[in-house]
């Protein structure tokens, strides 16, 4: 999976990606990370990104030119979706990160002041996507965030199988609780069952944990993974 981030903020994003498990999946050529400066490409003579909004209001905009630019730069002739990271997109989730890391590349804009003269996102965007609804100052954390759940989804990049992350029966629910040494702790004891090395009560009881953990924290993960797998309309 290769990435291309247009930025303002191009170290941002090259030092947060090269950290941690999404670092090593670069270092091993399973993602590239491709961090492009917007300022590289503006033909003001000061490199000037910004300017003040037709019909006033408070703030800046980043301008259409250096934006559309830095994307012919990267994209040439190519059809590349490109994800606009803004507040005012569809939110994403783990299944938009499975649609994104089908792709081959990605370009995702990021934005700062204002947001983007509508112009240029109107000729270049594909997709408009939010993590959350809130605010932030720039782009760069959500592209960080959406990248950083779609590498994970790239085989190789994680120790353990990622296939299981597709598979229909655990999806919409919450992770089972999960315990390391020592066998008691603080006074508490980890759970018998984890140490009968019977596999299948165990799978039992981590799938009734999550079941139980889904309801209490999430019920509206819970209310679609039990349409999901149509437990018939009982009411339980
Ligand atoms: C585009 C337009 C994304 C980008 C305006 C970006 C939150 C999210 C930005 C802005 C963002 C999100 C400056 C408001 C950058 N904040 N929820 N900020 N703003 O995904």
């Amino acid at each position: 999976m290769k990435f291309h981030v247009l930025t303002l903020f191009p170290d941002m994003i090259q030092d947060g990606m090269n950290t941690s498990i999404t670092g090593r999946a670069v270092e091993n050529g399973l993602i590239e990370i491709h961090a492009v400066n917007i300022r590289d490409y503006t033909i003001e003579k000061h490199k000037k990104v910004d300017d003040y909004p037709y019909g006033g209001g408070a703030g800046m905009l980043m301008q259409a030119q250096p934006v559309y630019d830095a994307y012919k730069a990267v994209a040439g002739e190519k059809k590349l979706r490109v994800v606009y990271v803004t507040p005012q997109g569809r939110v994403f989730d783990q299944q938009m990160a499975g649609e994104l890391a089908k792709e081959e590349e990605l370009v995702l804009l990021c934005g700062h002041y204002e947001g983007i003269d509508e112009r240029v996102l109107e000729e270049i965007v594909t997709d408009y996507v939010s993590i959350g609804d809130y605010v932030l100052t720039g782009g760069e954390l959500p592209a960080m965030v959406m990248m950083d759940a779609i590498s994970r989804l790239v085989p190789g990049v994680l120790n353990n199988d990622v296939s299981a992350e597709f598979e229909s029966f655990q999806d919409d629910l919450l992770e089972y609780p999960q315990y390391s040494r020592p066998e008691i702790w603080n006074g508490k004891q980890v759970p018998p069952i984890l140490l009968s090395g019977h596999h299948a009560n165990v799978e039992k009881w981590r799938l009734e944990q999550s079941i139980l953990r889904t309801k209490q924290r999430r019920p509206d993960l819970y209310e679609k993974w039990r349409m999901r797998h149509d437990k018939g309309g009982k009411s339980e």
